[in-house]
């Protein structure tokens, strides 16, 4: 059974939402954020200190991207992961890739100098400059969702959970005001997926059965 430790809304959403769009069975083990901090025996389990962590057998992994490709490449029949000789395979690790090192870098910075430091750390130039360094970067997605639903391969598939992902994260920053109306209708359609409420329950519903807080750590100050 694969065992996920998660923090309510933390990038381990992103495999966690993979999996109930997979229908893979799976244990969440939820940690109060930051797990570095509210959680020390989780050191043991990730030196980084960082979710997500999934372990998987002997496998055990911490980049969300990389997961998604992993669960997606490991569940064919889910139809989530697109083929090598496909030629949108190019466009889906690109997508993939691009939803954490491009679209949600930019985010922590705005989260971490507006909402997580301490009041005299904040740095409100560095929240606006980076604010618009993320809408810019929205930019190479708008002209494609013109024209389609999902981000590559003609349908929904992992690219779309990396990408959707940082749009979640925007959401609780208080960007999704700012998006395009293409990125904003395919915000809307991914919400709407099944998968996606059930990971949004399971996450709430774990959480308050393990005893940690179930607001998101940005909606807390
Ligand atoms: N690139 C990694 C980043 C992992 C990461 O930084 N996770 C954040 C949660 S969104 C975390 O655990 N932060 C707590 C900390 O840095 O102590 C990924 O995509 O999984």
């Amino acid at each position: 059974m694969i065992t996920l430790h998660h923090c309510v809304s933390a990038r381990s959403f992103r495999p966690l939402w993979l999996l109930e769009e997979i229908g893979a069975p799976y244990e969440l083990v939820m940690h109060a954020f930051p797990p570095r901090v509210r959680d020390e025996a989780f050191l043991e389990i990730n030196p980084l200190g960082t979710v997500p962590a999934l372990f998987d057998g002997q496998v055990g992994m911490t980049e969300s991207a990389a997961i998604c490709q992993y669960l997606a490449g490991r569940h064919p029949e889910a139809g989530l992961a697109v083929a090598q000789d496909d030629p949108a395979y190019g466009d889906y690790l690109n997508f993939l890739h691009f939803g954490e090192a491009t679209l949600t870098f930019p985010q922590t910075l705005v989260l971490r100098y507006g909402r997580f430091e301490p009041e005299e750390r904040r740095l409100p130039q560095v929240v606006e400059d980076y604010s618009r360094w993320f809408l810019s970067r929205l930019r190479s997605l708008e002209p494609r969702l013109e024209r389609e639903a999902f981000l590559c391969a003609g349908r929904f598939t992992a690219a779309d959970v990396s990408v959707g992902y940082a749009l979640l994260l925007a959401s609780f920053i208080g960007l999704d005001e700012r998006f395009k109306p293409a990125v904003a209708a395919y915000w809307q359609r991914l919400q709407a997926r099944e998968a996606f409420q059930r990971a949004k329950a399971a996450e709430c519903d774990a959480a308050l059965a393990q005893g940690v807080p179930p607001q998101p750590a940005m909606e807390m100050g």
